[in-house]
């Protein structure tokens, strides 16, 4: 089986690839075609985000896509910045610029008011144009600084209480065993998996 991943975004790419590295799929990303879309993310959940980048793509290239729509979200600041994480700060910010505009806006927030979570939502879309759809979740807070080089996105700032540290303090095989995109893409499998049954002669 060939699995497009429906992403520009070469963080998530690591990831997802050592996630599904086991499985007889060839794993095809944007750097395997001249030309690749940036879908527009006009949706207003990370769901109906990841469903239409997956569908996007598939129709493009043809084939079967994955697509990952995650973000974070912060009680104290009422689940913001949710499905605009990647562009908290603005458009076109860098990963510290949404790190410092979140640090900034929870200010003064004591610790017990800075509990979040990522989310993760993985839509497959296979040739026939139907999709399935898989999520995960990670429990954590909002730390008052910004720490750790291993990970991307907020993860300087994100607290794994049960792993007794960041996600940017943890290995990428570490981070996958816990995270929102490490749960989602371990449910995702078992859609791959039925597939990959079906399609096989009887
Ligand atoms: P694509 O749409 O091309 O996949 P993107 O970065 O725009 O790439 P999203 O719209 O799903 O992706 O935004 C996700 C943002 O949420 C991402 O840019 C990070 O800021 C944050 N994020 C998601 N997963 C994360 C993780 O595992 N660790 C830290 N931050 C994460």
């Amino acid at each position: 089986m060939q699995l497009v991943l429906a992403t520009n975004n070469e963080d998530k790419i690591r990831e997802i690839k050592n996630l599904l590295d086991d499985l007889p799929v060839t794993v095809l990303t944007s750097d395997d075609f001249l030309e690749f879309p940036d879908p527009e993310e006009t949706g207003t959940t990370l769901m109906e985000n990841a469903v239409l980048k997956a569908k996007e793509i598939a129709e493009f290239c043809d084939m079967p896509a994955l697509a990952d729509d995650s973000g974070l979200e912060v009680d104290a600041l009422g689940g913001a910045p949710g499905v605009f994480s990647s562009r908290y700060a603005g458009e076109n910010v860098t990963y510290a610029d949404n790190n410092r505009k979140l640090l900034s806006e929870l200010k003064g927030v004591p610790k017990d008011k800075r509990t979040a979570r990522f989310r993760c939502v993985i839509a497959i879309c296979w040739e026939d144009g139907t999709v399935k759809t898989a999520e995960g979740t990670a429990e954590g807070y909002i730390t008052e600084d910004s720490v750790g080089m291993k990970g991307f996105g907020y993860d300087p700032v994100f607290f794994y209480p049960p792993g007794n540290k960041r996600f940017s303090e943890m290995t990428l095989e570490e981070k996958n065993l816990v995270s929102h995109r490490g749960k989602a893409l371990q449910n995702a499998r078992t859609l791959i998996i039925e597939r990959l049954n079906k399609a096989l002669p009887k």
